[in-house]
């Protein structure tokens, strides 16, 4: 409600203290102090680190506040159509350097700590980490947040605010434990409680009709959603966006204190467990049907406060003239993956049960509004529910859900009308929403009857000349498939390719593979609908807040710091590449952040690393698809090569070399597990070789996150990106590396394909089989006519041998090998690319031999990364998805 904010800043005249609002050194210091005295946390007698971070904090949340306060009023003023971007994941990181660097403030705010004696960057990495998400897909979500805001777009985000995000990663001898992270336990400055902003949320219950045929869904179990505001600032703007994280608990007067004072108090606290039990984790386990039921809630909380809150936002600032034709003129919604689906039948339930418009009214505004981007063309990751689960949680969403399958059907019938029915049955079979469900009675018929009735059923057109045929064939299909009896299940991508406007992929290849492969049916009938929109990351965290050596180069060379909002001029460095003086700029700058590096791996592994070597880095989730075993077979290779040497002989002929990897592997992946732990047994081997010293380290860096990525990849000179070609959607530290001037290893998949292009050909270390031939090297594989390279053989031999100790690599190995025992076929075709992988190593070594043509390919990477800013991608959704345009606060 915009009306008490305006009263509360026009109505009666107190001045606000203007010292509240710091932006000058002393203004800043005394500010700090103001909050450590009246905002504490801790024994008034302390001010060590963790209070100096906390005072600091809430200094930079008032400036944000008042800005944020401004941006809303506004936006509620001028009425824009909005975006709102609902997540399931945000991986924000931390936000107090990211706040002061975006505010201007960075420099006075580090003189003003010093006054108390503090280094700003000490004091900042006291804020823990928030990791509310996995990997790429909730960090792509925070960028562009960061893009939106400063961009001046009217955008939102939606979340859920989970308790425990993603498990701390803690490395023993037994490889990759797991440690629950209370990212909350300090309070959290960056955030506003927003107990005037909360729905209810419904589960369980049943639907019921009234005589005119109205539907409403009644009983069951009720939660309420609290709003948790995050304050997103823009970049040299006053523009600061919310994002909005939901929370879960019981409304007071739910507490059941009947049985409280009877005693039983475990009962009285269950419902408010069961409802904060949402809430409590990001991505619970989902093995059992409890945890499929506890991520469906999950689900259903985001998209349900989200929808209310929309809709009140909508009325809101409609006022009188409010319309729901208007709706979609004034609301995007953009689904990040299908995680956040049930926006789909949420949105139409409220239209329909309780706004009481028609089925077609409904819909044609819940498709006017939602987009959906896809981020996987895994089979195993496109989610599927099984549909007896939904209809106990969701029983309404669930009618809803299966007449947009019927309506669907009958579409398809309308538009094939003369196809082949055996093949128009199946066709419906792949493309509907509804799996391993029986056809709805109203299109039943037209595989039953004869073609000519058929028509008539489905079009009120005469029928034409086709020739009839007989139902019964047709019905085989479907009796075949009773005999396995397969769980019925809800497909959620289908959902969201039918019912949203836009559907798109996250890279150039990755989009392609979407419209021709796995919604090709879909293509072929809507081809405006699918798009692409190639991810980027943001400049700001990704260049200036976390290499502030390389950025200070970078401004020089160009003359001003503008490149930081307008990446395009990076492209400027290209004219000074042959220039000694930047060269010699640009590699010291590197050598500075190697050396930092450095100093971080020895404090948390105890590994000491010499900042003169090769730093090639992997770091990302740990997945079969994305190839962590690949790397680490290449540097056992390596490894067992030099070992065959003379000392002298491997000095001529390797590059010393720092292989790192960090990244978590899920609790349940005993495959992705086994690797990190291949990994670390490798390294305690390597490392404790006095015939390796300094040409060869194997580092596995613990629980690699947002701030981790901060160290280590401006750090990097050489980053692999060596997915089997076709399985990476995008990557994109893919993106963050190039721009930090590293070289990248890498197969032609996800963006690196544009990378590629953009950096140069010669600046880019291909390998490895190309996408289109993937399908039939597996058919090579699995008919056994694939003849592994003996140095694969090697490999795999030298961990066999024992040489990294005695743990039971077989099936690990067995992955990798025939289809026999614990034989997997090699799916990920390891052994295929393992021969380019290591030949490249050569070349690799053989560029950074010479250090002037290093340099300048690092140099040309930066240069050749304008396109990969999030600010490039949100403008392309802002104007081809969204129809929303920026909105600069005065
Ligand atoms: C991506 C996911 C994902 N794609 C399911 N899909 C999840 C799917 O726990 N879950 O249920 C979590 C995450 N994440 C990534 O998205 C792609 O693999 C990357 O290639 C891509 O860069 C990123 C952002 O588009």
């Amino acid at each position: 409600a915009s009306e008490p904010l305006s009263r509360a800043a026009s109505g009666n005249k107190i001045p606000v203290t203007p010292k509240v609002i710091a932006e000058d050194v002393l203004d800043i210091a005394s500010s700090i102090k103001y909050h450590a005295e009246y905002t504490p946390m801790f024994s008034p007698l302390k001010f060590e680190l963790k209070q100096a971070y906390v005072a600091t904090a809430q200094t930079v949340r008032d400036a944000l506040i008042q800005r944020w306060n401004a941006t809303y009023e506004h936006f509620q003023k001028s009425n824009p159509k909005q975006v709102y971007y609902l997540s399931m994941e945000f991986l924000q990181g931390r936000a107090l350097l990211n706040a002061i660097g975006n505010l201007q403030l960075g420099d006075a705010y580090a003189e003003a700590l010093q006054k108390f004696g503090y280094d700003l960057e000490a004091v900042a990495v006291q804020e823990p980490d928030p990791a509310l998400g996995n990997g790429g897909l909730g960090r792509l979500a925070s960028c562009f947040l960061d893009s939106l805001a400063t961009l001046n777009y009217p955008a939102w985000g939606y979340g859920l605010r989970y308790k425990y995000g993603l498990f701390h990663q803690v490395i023993t001898e037994e490889g990759q434990q797991e440690v629950a992270e209370n990212w909350l336990e300090l309070g959290n400055p960056w955030e506003i409680p927003r107990h005037d902003v909360s729905y209810p949320i419904k589960f369980f219950g049943e639907v019921i009709e009234n005589e005119s045929g109205k539907k409403k869904w009644v009983g069951g179990e009720d939660v309420q959603a609290v709003a948790y505001d995050v304050p997103i600032p823009g970049y040299k703007t006053k523009n600061t966006i919310s994002l909005r994280l939901w929370s879960t608990t019981v409304p007071a007067q739910d507490f059941d204190l009947v049985s409280f004072n009877a005693g039983e108090h475990y009962k009285a606290a269950k419902a408010l467990a069961n409802a904060e039990m949402i809430c409590d984790v990001l991505y619970p386990g989902d093995g059992s049907s409890e945890g499929k039921l506890l991520r469906l809630k999950q689900q259903y909380t985001l998209c349900s406060a989200s929808i209310q809150d929309m809709i009140t936002h909508f009325k809101l600032r409609a006022g009188n003239r409010f319309s729901w034709s208007d709706f979609s003129s004034k609301v995007a919604i953009q689904m990040n993956d299908t995680h956040p689906t049930l926006c789909v039948p949420e949105l139409l339930r409220i239209l329909i049960d309780v706004e009481g418009l028609s089925w077609e009214e409904a819909w044609r505004i819940t498709q006017g509004t939602v987009a959906y981007t896809n981020h996987t063309v895994l089979p195993e990751a496109l989610e599927k529910w099984p549909l007896d689960l939904m209809l106990k949680l969701l029983p309404r969403h669930v009618e809803i859900i299966k007449k947009i399958d019927e309506k669907f059907i009958q579409g398809l019938l309308l538009v094939n009308e003369s196809s082949d029915k055996i093949e128009l049955r199946k066709k419906i079979e792949s493309m509907r929403v509804l799996e391993n469900v029986e056809l709805p009675d109203s299109v039943k018929d037209v595989f039953t009857v004869k073609v000519k009735e058929v028509k008539a059923i489905t079009k009120p057109k005469p029928a034409s000349k086709l020739d009839s045929v007989e139902g019964d064939d047709l019905g085989k299909i479907e009796k075949g498939k009773d005999a396995i009896k397969p769980p019925a299940v809800v497909r959620m991508a289908n959902l969201c390719v039918i019912a949203g406007h836009k559907v798109n992929g996250v890279a150039a290849i990755h989009s392609e593979i979407v419209k021709e492969e796995v919604f090709n049916d879909f293509y072929k009938i809507w081809p405006e609908k699918f798009q692409n929109k190639t991810n980027g990351v943001t400049p700001r965290r990704w260049i200036r807040f976390c290499n502030p050596q390389l950025s200070k180069v970078i401004t020089k060379w160009l003359g001003s710091d503008d490149w930081v909002l307008n990446t395009e001029k990076l492209a400027g460095l290209r004219k000074y590449v042959d220039n000694k003086e930047l060269q010699k700029e640009w590699a010291h700058a590197k050598r500075l952040n190697k050396a930092k590096l450095a100093t971080y791996i020895k404090e948390k592994t105890g590994v000491v690393i010499s900042p003169d070597a090769l730093f090639d880095t992997q770091v990302k989730r740990i997945h079969e698809y994305k190839r962590q075993l690949l790397n680490i077979l290449g540097v056992i290779y390596r490894y067992k090569k030099m070992k065959e040497l003379t000392a002298e002989e491997r000095r001529a002929k390797y590059v010393p070399r720092v292989c790192l990897f960090g990244g978590k592997a899920f609790s349940t992946y005993v495959q992705a597990k086994r690797i990190v732990k291949l990994i670390t047994d490798v390294g305690a081997t390597i490392n404790d070789d006095p015939e390796m010293r300094d040409l060869l380290k194997v580092v596995f860096v613990p629980d690699y996150n947002v701030s981790v990525a901060e160290v280590l990849i401006p750090a990097s000179e050489l980053s692999q990106h060596i997915s089997t070609a076709g399985m990476e959607a995008s990557g994109t530290s893919n993106m963050k590396f190039a721009m930090n001037g590293c070289i990248l290893v890498g197969t032609l998949d996800g963006a690196n394909v544009e990378i590629r292009e953009e950096v140069g050909e010669e600046n880019f270390f291909l390998f490895g089989a190309f996408a289109h031939e993937i399908a039939d090297l597996r058919k090579e594989r699995t008919e056994g006519k694939f003849k592994p390279d003996p140095r694969f053989e090697e490999a795999k031999d030298f961990i066999r041998s024992g040489a990294f100790g005695n743990f039971d690599y077989g099936p690990l190995l067995g992955s990798l090998e025939g289809n026999e025992g614990f034989g997997r076929g090699d799916y990920f075709l390891v052994g295929k690319d393992f021969p380019s992988y290591i030949e490249i190593q050569d070349k690799i070594d053989e560029a950074y031999r010479n250090q002037e043509r290093w340099t300048k390919m690092s140099i040309l990477n930066t240069a050749g990364s304008p396109k990969f800013s999030s600010d490039r991608t949100i403008h392309e959704y802002a104007h081809d998805i969204w129809g929303i345009k920026p909105l600069p606060v005065p």
